[in-house]
């Protein structure tokens, strides 16, 4: 590997920042993603928060208070010897209701000193501008990214945190797993459905909306600072032909550029052929502006970075069992073993996504998420033996190296998700575990939030002090 490859983990604030009522933050959509059966069809826009019965359970409002407790997690992270980290920031902790002419000074302050913490360790901040986020008061008012005005919003952000953190922070990605607007619209942008709408105009004119202002957002950073290096990111995951059935395989193309055309927009500069065709067949008709084109073209990412935890499988004649616990429909590989969540775990496959994204594209690639969600139980005496996720990381690590190394990728950096324990964005619960760092609180909010290494944070250490050879 490079020897300036950035190890590192990531987190992001909607699912380990808490402090929702501290130092005066607004509503965020994670607020009101309630637990339990309601969960998915809030996220996904089809159940509106406000019709919530009372005492309904809201883990992101306490996550595991990385808000209070931000200066011991840096100091563990930085004794495994992180090189970067990927959080991000909470839009409304800067900007309350997403209106305000001027940000909220308590919030930038939060981050000044998160920032500051990072660097005196030498550890390289990567910010999520949004990471399934957006101010509530943004979403009641304006429906959200159904509105342009969104962009206006979002740029008077980055804006103020670009100019705020410059020559302090260099990496910066607009939108997390931008495609996941497909699948849950309310958890990815905000978008709830009104009885009648026809869905999928809607999502397609939000995702203009967000990829209008990502290119704003671009061209904005590059004026602030010529070092900015600003990325998309993509939820990844190579979709394969369940056979060689030719039928098979034109659905798995199909499929993986229901992905692609985001990427297409942000690092290609414009709407691909097949993605008009495919909006022209659906009679849907995108509302754009005279000078989108433009700005789409003139402002394409420098890098592009991805989650990778599974590859996705595809039957043209739709027959046979799905994969479990996907928001991306899947059909069963019979191939792989699943995790405990039932996502199929396939490190040949990070190496197939990785030459695929960096041939369509030739842009260096940053590993933004990657990891397995477990059950972890301490020992009494505090240990905690994640055997698996070892076993999980260390196969992906190498399919990694061996597309950096072999396949001649041009990798960034690699920041397995959760490198500390936090509310799982699908379930919502905490057991769902992903960290080196164990975080002592259950799926019902008790525990006393103490941290605990597990034996993969020993682990972690000595692969990123090895860069990458004592696996
Ligand atoms: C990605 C998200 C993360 C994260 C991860 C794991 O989709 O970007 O926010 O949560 O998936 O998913 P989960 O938490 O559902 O296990």
């Amino acid at each position: 590997m490079r020897k300036d490859f950035l190890w590192g983990g990531a987190t992001a604030a909607n699912q380990c920042e808490g402090g929702w009522k501290e130092g005066g933050r607004g509503m965020a959509i994670v607020d009101v993603i309630p637990q339990g059966a309601n969960r998915m069809p809030v996220m996904q826009g089809i159940l509106d928060y406000r019709e919530l019965p009372e005492g309904s359970c809201y883990p992101g409002r306490e996550a595991i208070d990385f808000y209070g407790h931000y200066k011991e997690d840096i100091a563990l992270f930085a004794e495994m010897g992180f090189k970067c980290y990927r959080f991000s920031f909470s839009w409304s902790r800067i900007f309350p209701t997403g209106e305000e002419m001027e940000p909220n000074q308590e919030g930038l302050k939060f981050y000044d000193s998160l920032v500051d913490e990072l660097l005196k360790y030498g550890i390289e901040p990567v910010v999520t501008l949004c990471h399934f986020d957006a101010p509530l008061g943004l979403v009641e008012k304006y429906g959200s990214w159904k509105s342009r005005k969104m962009a206006g919003f979002f740029l008077r952000y980055c804006e103020v945190v670009f100019r705020h953190f410059k020559g302090r922070v260099r990496y910066w990605i607009t939108f997390n797993e931008i495609n996941m607007l497909m699948h849950l619209p309310f958890m990815g942008a905000g978008i709830r459905f009104e009885e009648g709408e026809n869905q999928l105009q809607v999502k397609y004119q939000a995702a203009h909306h967000e990829l209008v202002a990502s290119a704003m957002a671009v061209k904005l950073a590059h004026e602030v600072s010529p070092d900015f290096q600003v990325g998309c990111m993509l939820a990844a995951g190579s979709v394969y032909p369940y056979s060689c059935n030719p039928a098979d395989v034109w659905e798995s193309m199909k499929k993986d550029r229901e992905n692609y055309f985001f990427i297409d927009v942000q690092a290609r500069g414009g709407y691909p052929e097949y993605a008009k065709k495919y909006l022209e067949r659906q009679g849907i008709q995108l509302e754009m502006q005279r000078e989108d084109a433009k700005i789409l073209k003139e402002n394409t990412v420098d890098f592009l970075s991805l989650s990778y935890y599974n590859s996705r499988c595809v039957r043209a004649d739709g027959q046979g069992e799905a994969a479990g616990g996907n928001v991306f429909a899947s059909a069963k590989n019979p191939y792989l073993e699943c995790s405990q969540w039932g996502w199929p775990i396939d490190p040949m496959g990070f190496r197939i996504t990785l030459n695929a994204l960096y041939d369509r594209y030739q842009k260096p690639l940053f590993v933004v998420e990657n990891g397995l969600g477990a059950v972890d139980v301490p020992e009494a005496d505090g240990s905690v033996h994640d055997d698996c996720r070892i076993d999980y990381l260390r196969a992906h690590i190498q399919a990694m190296i061996a597309a950096a190394d072999e396949d001649g990728v041009d990798l960034i950096g690699y920041t397995p998700w959760g490198c500390i324990d936090l509310v799982s964005a699908t379930t919502g619960e905490m057991s769902k575990r992903y960290g080196f760092i164990y975080v002592d609180k259950n799926d019902s909010g008790e525990g006393t939030l103490k941290r605990l290494r597990k034996k993969s944070f020993g682990w972690y250490r000595d692969v990123i002090a090895s860069n990458g050879e004592k696996l």
